[in-house]
């Protein structure tokens, strides 16, 4: 895959860059209030390739390595969550298998209308009784001459109110359990016998939407196996969500960026005592303690991309990276509220929303615990 040069790489850090501060950052609260991304924007983000950013040029894209597609999500992270969740599947977990381990066949018929933006494409792993155990999920697609019928119900999927493609993991192998009985399949929306729930009400990250996806007997041919090869699916679905961890965990690493400046900003700007209270230690600890982990979680993220870049895998520090930077975000969060005193309970101020946005960082691609498990499993198992 051909990767864009780093002259023109810094110049699509200017633009997004410029793209967050004035175009999403004053339409923030207004995605609050309506739970709606403006069309105008969804069609901005289109015209900036965003839709794209990691999809291969060969197809379209932009072909973004790990490293700056990881600089772009924190860019994107100072933000509201729910522009980057719009094409986040796109560039992420909804499109990552397919450029994996699709077919060219596979990879012709959908990539290049994933990166205009043109079709959503959506990862249906999560069920309602398997979330951190997905071998254990029970979607099932029976061998039916050529096709295969898939049913099952796949639980909070995001985009799928908006998708035209679902990368759906079900067990096609009933005669064993775990990893090898489940396929990855790509399923048209449209397809006969799909149909959604209702949209979830969420905690934080309103402009996003999940729901469930049902599937009742949707006939698919068996050409529609990534990969053509049954049995691949969990191994493919870990794989994606490697990338995605640090993806999420460049993402939370914008957003202690952004709290660290609304808090900064605020403790300069409120007096009390007869003075700013940025003036005093204890403010001053909160701050430093912030600042602190964020260049870490930062450092983390740069080095994580940069292993990933270099040998196509980084399954423990991607863990380690999505657990060190979403928890930072959440105790920043926390200070940010903090700092702000009675103002941070407040809805009009930035720090209120983004203290239940930041939440579902720790939970989703994988809970907190669910990456402490990965990164000592992978220590105990190696030679080291
Ligand atoms: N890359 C490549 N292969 C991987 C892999 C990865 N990151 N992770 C696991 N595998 C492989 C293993 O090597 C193993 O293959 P072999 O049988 O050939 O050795 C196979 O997959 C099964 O792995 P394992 O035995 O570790 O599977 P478990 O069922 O124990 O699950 C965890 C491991 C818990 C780590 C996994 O289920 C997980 O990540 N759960 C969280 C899921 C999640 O993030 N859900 C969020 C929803 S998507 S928004």
């Amino acid at each position: 895959m051909t990767h864009i040069d780093e002259d023109t790489f810094g110049q699509l850090e200017d633009t997004v860059r410029r793209f967050v501060a004035e175009r999403l950052v004053p339409n923030e609260m207004r995605v609050e209030e309506t739970d709606e991304i403006p069309d105008t924007l969804v069609e901005e983000m289109k015209d900036l390739g965003l839709f794209g950013l990691t999809i291969p040029p060969e197809y379209g894209g932009i072909g973004l390595t790990c490293r700056q597609e990881s600089e772009i999500a924190m860019l994107l992270g100072q933000t509201a969550p729910a522009f980057r969740s719009l094409f986040g599947t796109n560039i992420g977990i909804g499109a990552r298998g397919l450029i994996l381990a699709g077919t060219e066949e596979q990879k012709q018929a959908y990539l290049p209308k994933l990166a205009t933006g043109e079709v959503i494409a959506s990862f249906a792993l999560t069920e309602p009784d398997s979330g951190s155990d997905p071998a254990s999920l029970t979607t099932k697609a029976v061998r039916d001459g050529n096709d295969y019928l898939i049913s099952g119900t796949k639980r909070y999927i995001t985009n799928a109110t908006r998708a035209g493609l679902f990368t759906v993991m079900a067990r096609t192998d009933f005669e064993i359990s775990g990893a090898n009985a489940i396929s990855a399949f790509l399923v048209p929306a449209d397809a006969p016998g799909l149909t959604l729930g209702k949209k979830d009400k969420k905690m934080g990250q309103r402009g996003t939407t999940t729901c469930d996806v049902i599937f009742d007997n949707v006939r698919v041919p068996s050409e529609a196996i990534i990969g053509l090869t049954p049995g691949q699916g969990f191994k493919l679905a870990m794989r994606v969500l490697d990338r995605g961890r640090i993806h999420i965990g460049a993402l939370a690493t914008g957003m202690c960026d952004r709290l660290i400046r609304e808090m900064v900003s605020f403790a300069r700007d409120r007096h009390q005592f007869g003075h700013p209270i940025a003036e005093f230690q204890l403010i001053q600890a909160m701050i430093a303690d912030s600042y602190t982990e964020y260049t870490a979680a930062r450092s983390l993220v740069r080095a994580t991309a940069a292993e990933y870049d270099a040998t196509g895998s980084a399954r423990l520090n991607a863990s380690a990276t999505k657990y060190f930077a979403t928890e930072a975000v959440g105790r920043i969060a926390d200070r940010a509220v903090q700092v702000h005193g009675g103002a941070g309970y407040m809805t009009e101020y930035a720090v209120e929303r983004f203290y239940r946005d930041v939440r579902l960082f720790r939970i989703y691609e994988g809970t907190s615990q669910i990456q402490q498990l990965v990164i000592a499993r992978q220590l105990i198992k190696s030679d080291q």
